[in-house]
């Protein structure tokens, strides 16, 4: 009898363990055992990198976004294809900085040093997306591990995936709501915005062609845009990028949002957060508080950090980020 209610017990043990593979949870101390360090060495990586550029901060985070947002947090976006068709190839991608990737693929080289063929690739990046918010002085956040590197990679799956600089706030909702972000976490997702750069071509609508009635956006602070038609002249050089935040561009904090509240959000996408009655007590909460900001932007980096992830025996631990194993 004692044997039989073993062996049942057993079975019923099994058949929980399996919904919670089939459940695809990621877990903090996924690498305990298998790679207990790895942390620390993507950490000195990226340390390492960031001396060498600030860009290495604005690059990183962003591919992160894109990546969780394309196949989800799988390192896709990583990829390279002799071909030109990968990803990372997509006309949206065109502006993702190379520094970037180089942070990925030199914690990757330092990770394999250590544990080879262990640490996924989408694992790196979502640790040296969170280690760099804590460089520029942002909040820090424990990151969910467990990530399985992705087997497709393709341009063509791009298109209509990514939010762009003109959507409004219906639009913004939609896109993040397909990834069970919620409207807060969009918010809070959109105050990455308070680091890096923008090339001129992704606002210039709002300074010279915006209506037949005003070429300039109403909702665009006077003093800012003649500074951003300065630094954007009509027919500048495509290569030039300004920086998005004004006032702090190379510091984590919620600077984003009071710009918003004085007319100075780059991207109809950011104004808008302001101008819409719906999101506008949430930017006045980030604008007020830098506290409540800092701790929706960890929770919704790690909402972020689940999106269409692969876990168990899905995918591949690549051993170069930049290619499938063969
Ligand atoms: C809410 C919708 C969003 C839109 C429409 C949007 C759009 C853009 C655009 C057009 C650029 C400028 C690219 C260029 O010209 O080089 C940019 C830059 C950037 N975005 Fe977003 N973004 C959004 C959300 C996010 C999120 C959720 C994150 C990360 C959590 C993020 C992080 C960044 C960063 C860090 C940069 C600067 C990149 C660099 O300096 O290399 N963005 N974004
Ligand atoms: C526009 O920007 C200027 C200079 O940064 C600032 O002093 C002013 O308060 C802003 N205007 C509005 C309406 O917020
Ligand atoms: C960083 C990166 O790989 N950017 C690529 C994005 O896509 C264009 C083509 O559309 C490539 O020329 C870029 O190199």
């Amino acid at each position: 009898m004692a044997r039989k209610l073993g062996l049942w017990l057993a079975v019923v043990f099994a058949v929980a363990a399996t919904a919670e593979v089939g459940r695809a949870q990621l877990t903090e101390g996924f690498y305990g055992q298998t790679c207990p360090n790895v942390e620390s060495i993507v950490k000195q990586a990226v340390t390492t990198k960031f001396g060498q550029t600030f860009i290495t901060i604005p690059g990183t985070l962003r591919l992160f976004f894109h990546d969780c947002f394309i196949e989800g947090c799988d390192a896709s976006i990583l990829i390279s294809s002799p071909n030109g068709d990968a990803e990372k190839d997509a006309p949206d991608n065109q502006s993702l900085a190379g520094d970037g990737f180089d942070t990925v693929i030199k914690a990757k080289q330092a990770v394999e040093a250590s544990c080879q063929g262990v640490v996924s690739c989408a694992d790196i990046l979502a640790i040296a997306a969170r280690d760099v918010v804590v460089l520029a002085g942002g909040p820090s956040f424990n990151v969910e591990l467990g990530r399985r590197d992705g087997l497709i990679s393709k341009a063509s799956q791009v298109a209509g995936k990514l939010p762009e600089p003109n959507f409004d706030l219906d639009q913004l909702n939609a896109i993040f709501s397909q990834h069970g972000l919620t409207q807060s976490d969009m918010i809070a997702l959109s105050g990455a915005h308070t680091l890096g750069f923008s090339h001129c071509d992704r606002f210039a609508n709002r300074l010279y062609s915006f209506s037949s009635s005003s070429p300039v956006d109403p909702t665009l602070n006077s003093t800012y845009a003649v500074q951003l038609m300065q630094e954007c002249p009509q027919n500048v050089d495509p290569q030039i990028a300004i920086n998005m935040d004004p006032v702090t561009p190379q510091t984590f904090d919620n600077m984003y949002y009071t710009n918003l509240v004085q007319g100075k959000g780059l991207f109809t996408s950011d104004e808008t957060l302001f101008t819409d009655s719906a999101s506008k007590p949430t930017v006045l909460n980030f604008a007020n508080s830098p506290g409540s900001f800092n701790q929706a932007f960890a929770t919704a980096m790690r909402k972020l950090g689940r999106v269409g992830i692969k876990t168990g025996s899905q995918g591949e631990i690549r051993r170069d980020c930049t290619a499938f194993n063969s």
